[in-house]
């Protein structure tokens, strides 16, 4: 992987508003945007009965560490009001570290990459959108062919929402 790749997801209230405030926040904090994917509409994965999630993945440039960032993502997520309750709940903000170029993080904070690429449809369009043929850095497939294997089939609209 040759780029930091982050994922937006929101599910509740006002979901673009939240994507696009944080977004905003992330640049506050010395965080470029260099790249971003189109908006999709996505059918809540891994917990049923709550509202379809509003995603994006954005590709970013910052001099921090995957753990640095980390830290400025969950006080991003805390000031826009995320309150963690349950496991794949829902949620007003959440931002993940998909790709930190090829580096792996495993500590008890952060796994990167993140371990659910491979099972997520809302995850991989995107990539396939933005980086197509960039590889994985331990499954050593592409994006496109992690999408091809990929067995989720929860629905993963395309919108027109701009950020
Ligand atoms: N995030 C989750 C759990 N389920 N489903 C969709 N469609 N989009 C998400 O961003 C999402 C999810 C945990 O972070
Ligand atoms: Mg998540
Ligand atoms: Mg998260």
């Amino acid at each position: 992987m040759n780029g930091i790749y982050l994922l937006l997801g929101s599910n509740m209230g006002n979901r673009l508003e939240y994507l696009r405030e944080a977004e905003q926040l992330l640049i506050q904090h010395g965080i470029h945007v260099i790249d971003e994917s189109s908006i999709y509409e996505t059918e809540p994965w891994g917990k049923e009965n709550q509202d379809w999630f509003l995603n994006v993945v954005l590709q970013i440039e910052c001099s921090k560490s995957p753990e640095e960032l980390l830290t400025t993502i969950l006080s991003i997520e805390k000031s826009l009001g995320r309150i963690r309750k349950e496991k794949w709940g829902e949620r007003s903000i959440d931002i993940d570290i998909l790709y930190f170029h090829d580096e792996i993080v495993e500590t008890d904070q952060l796994t990167v990459p993140h371990p659910g690429i491979p099972d997520r449809k809302f995850t991989l369009i995107p990539l396939v959108e933005m980086c197509p043929i960039e590889i994985h850095p331990t499954l050593n497939q592409n994006q496109m062919e992690l999408l091809a294997a990929c067995k989720d089939e929860l629905d993963c609209k395309l919108t027109d929402y701009k950020l």
